[in-house]
C-alpha cells in the first residue's frame, strides 16, 4: 500500500473514522466532507486506486455491501433516495486514488445535483 494513501491508514486504524461497517474485506465510514446527513464511503481494504484495477471478488464485495448499506443509510437518516456512485480515475473527479462508493442522501425537493459536486 502506498505510505500515503489515507484510505489505507483508516483501514488500519491510523486516522479516525465515523465506522458504519466493516467486514475482513470492505468497510465504510461517514465521508469528512458530507454532502448530506448520512453521506457514507464504502472502500475495499486492499489498496487499489480505481475500478480498473480491482479484482472482480473485492468489487462483489464492494457492490454487496453498497447494495446493502444504501436502503440501511437511507432509513436511518429518513431519506426519499440515494445517490450511489464513483469518481473513477483523476479527471473524473477521483481525489482519493484508493476505489470508494459514495452513498449519498438524497430528500424529496433538496434541489441538489450530488453526483456533479462529487465529480469536483
Ligand atoms: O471523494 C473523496 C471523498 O473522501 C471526499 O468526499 C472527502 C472524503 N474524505 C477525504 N478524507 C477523508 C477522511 N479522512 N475521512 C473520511 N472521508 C474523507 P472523491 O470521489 O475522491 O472525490
Amino acid at each position: 500500500m502506498p505510505e500515503d494513501c489515507i484510505f489505507c491508514q483508516i483501514v488500519d486504524g491510523e486516522i479516525p473514522s465515523r465506522s458504519v461497517y466493516e467486514d475482513d474485506q470492505v468497510m465504510a465510514f461517514l465521508d469528512a466532507n458530507p454532502l448530506a446527513p448520512g453521506h457514507t464511503l464504502v472502500i475495499p481494504k486492499e489498496h487499489h486506486e480505481t475500478l480498473g484495477d480491482l479484482p472482480e471478488d473485492a468489487g462483489s464485495r464492494v457492490f454487496e455491501t453498497l447494495h446493502r448499506l444504501a436502503p440501511e443509510i437511507e432509513a436511518a437518516v429518513d431519506a426519499d433516495a440515494s445517490n450511489v456512485a464513483f469518481n473513477n480515475g483523476e479527471a473524473a473527479g477521483q481525489e482519493v486514488p484508493h476505489v470508494h462508493g459514495h452513498v449519498i442522501p438524497r430528500f424529496e425537493g433538496d434541489g441538489g445535483a450530488p453526483i456533479h459536486a462529487i465529480a469536483g
